[in-house]
């Protein structure tokens, strides 16, 4: 089957023919072709897009909000069918695409159709000075839209939707890993009556179609989640070119637990934070650091926890760890274990690729868990972006924090305590752009999402991703 692209509402080949092969992960086939554009492609996904800008940008704030509710109905109504899509191209349990990416998608569109009609802006009176100054948000034109393979629909529609609800016109890309809910959605912005043009959706390599839209002279804001490099490198083109950019990159997050949590929740929650979607997660808790009291408790019970966990075919109910996204990404993950071992951890559980049945060329790995004795070793410096996480104990609440805080990235941290201060110095003093305590990975889609230090540029989410995809005009009336 051919995968095609979006464009001005239709589904088109690209222009050179090109196509590329398409993985299932849970057995190594390739099931698809997708478009290999070029920037031919990506122009006139831009040229369709920069037509249908000076209607949709000035479409009413309802009519805008009808559209993206109705897209959400849609995708939930057709949930079955884009989960079991997910889960085909990604290889995550298709439980898993049930409850979370799907819905999770749904609630994007649904969110921000809510969002735009709630959405204001500042006046200030220039009290003395007989002036008044209101602040205007208008779109910014065409932006660009690119999203990663590890919540593809998710993080696709993350973006999208804040702006197209701003009333932007979009030229998106999906991972080339991943493509097939990208392209199954643009049968239903057509059935919601999305204006064509509005988001025109180009299938290919990050470096050659994606390159395109980073370089387009007219597409005037980037929206990026992704590799670390892959985002300085888009920083580099774009900065010349004076693009807005938000940028979501790579994490390392610290999962620090003390003595006094609760601890059958800590240790269910970490079991999740640490294997949720192979632990491709960009928020996963992959660095482990345990109060001493309590560490060889945990040590033994967290183990025991994760050696129950089933790794399996993505349709299996009972799978609670489906295959990686590619073969490629497989041997970087099993690298790290070597790597790790090279530098003196030792393996508690896991390390090794796991044989289905029926399935023997899927890219299937154990959990696993790594004790190490220092911060500094790769395996807790490097993003593995796998189903591999590190153990090591601490002595005191200082120490604590500067490991946590001891690496290049920033996105997210978890805590583990029921001390009101400690709570409260953690959250002040951990360098990430989200902190949760004795929960993990709970979203509440009005808060502000995004990473500090190596882990990004800007916040997405709520009204902040509304104020990424518009420009802020101030306009200062006089009178006498
Ligand atoms: O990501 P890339 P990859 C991390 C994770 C993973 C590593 C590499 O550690 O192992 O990154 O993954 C597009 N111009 N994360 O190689 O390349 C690309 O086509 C424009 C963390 O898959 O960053 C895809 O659509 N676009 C992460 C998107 O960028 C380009 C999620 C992401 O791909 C481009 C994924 C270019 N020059 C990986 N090059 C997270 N934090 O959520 C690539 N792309």
């Amino acid at each position: 089957m051919n995968i095609k692209n979006y464009i001005n509402g239709e589904f088109v080949n690209p222009v050179s023919n090109n196509w590329l092969d398409n993985y299932n992960p849970s057995n190594g086939e390739v099931y698809s072709q997708i478009p290999n554009s070029s920037t031919e492609d990506v122009a006139k996904a831009y040229q369709s897009a920069a037509e249908a800008l000076p209607k949709w940008s000035n479409s009413t704030l309802e009519e805008r909000s009808r559209i993206l509710i109705k897209i959400s109905e849609l995708l939930e109504s057709n949930l079955e069918r884009f989960a079991m899509a997910e889960s085909k191209d990604n290889g995550k349990p298709l439980s898993l695409a049930k409850q979370i990416d799907i819905p999770r998608a749904a609630s994007n569109f649904r969110f921000f159709g809510n969002a735009i009609t709630q959405f204001a802006s500042e006046s200030h009176e220039s009290v003395g000075l007989n002036a008044v100054n209101f602040t205007l948000r208008q779109p910014i034109g065409v932006v660009g839209c690119i999203s990663p393979w590890n919540l593809p629909l998710y993080l696709f529609t993350w973006k999208i939707a804040p702006a197209i609800a701003a009333g932007n016109c979009v030229v998106a890309k999906p991972s080339e890993v991943t493509p097939m809910t990208a392209y199954l959605l643009g049968e239903i912005l057509n059935e919601a009556g999305l204006p064509k043009g509005v988001l025109n959706i180009v299938h290919g390599l990050g470096t050659t179609t994606g390159q395109a839209i980073i370089e387009h002279p007219n597409i005037k804001a980037i929206s990026f989640t992704g590799g670390t490099e892959t985002g300085a490198h888009i920083a580099r083109v774009a900065a010349p070119k004076f693009k807005k950019l938000s940028l979501e990159l790579g994490g390392k997050n610290p999962n620090i637990i003390f003595a006094d949590c609760d601890y059958e929740n800590m240790l269910a929650t970490t079991v999740r934070s640490s294997f949720a979607n192979q632990g491709q997660i960009c928020l996963c808790g992959s660095r482990i650091f345990v109060e001493e009291a309590i560490f060889e408790k945990f040590k033994k019970d967290f183990v025991q926890k994760v050696k129950q966990l089933q790794v399996g075919h993505p349709s299996d109910e009972n799978t609670n760890i489906g295959a990686l996204v590619s073969k490629s990404h497989l041997e970087k993950v099993e690298n790290y274990v070597k790597i790790a071992e090279d530098d003196g951890g030792k393996i508690l559980c896991g390390g090794l690729e796991v044989t289905i049945e029926g399935f023997e060329n899927g890219y299937y790995m154990q959990p696993t868990i790594i004790e190490i004795t220092t911060n500094d070793c790769r395996i807790n410096q490097e993003e593995v972006f796998g189903p591999v996480v590190t153990i090591m104990s601490f002595k005191t609440d200082k120490e604590a924090l500067q490991l946590a805080n001891n690496v290049k990235y920033g996105l997210s941290a978890t805590l583990w305590t029921n001390n009101l201060n400690r709570t409260m110095q953690f959250s002040q003093q951990l360098q990430t752009g989200i902190v949760w305590v004795n929960t993990w990975m709970l979203r509440d889609l009005r808060t502000p999402f995004g990473g500090a230090k190596a882990s990004g540029v800007g916040r997405e989410g709520g009204f902040e991703a509304l104020r990424f995809f518009t420009e802020a005009k101030n306009v200062c009336i006089k009178y006498n």
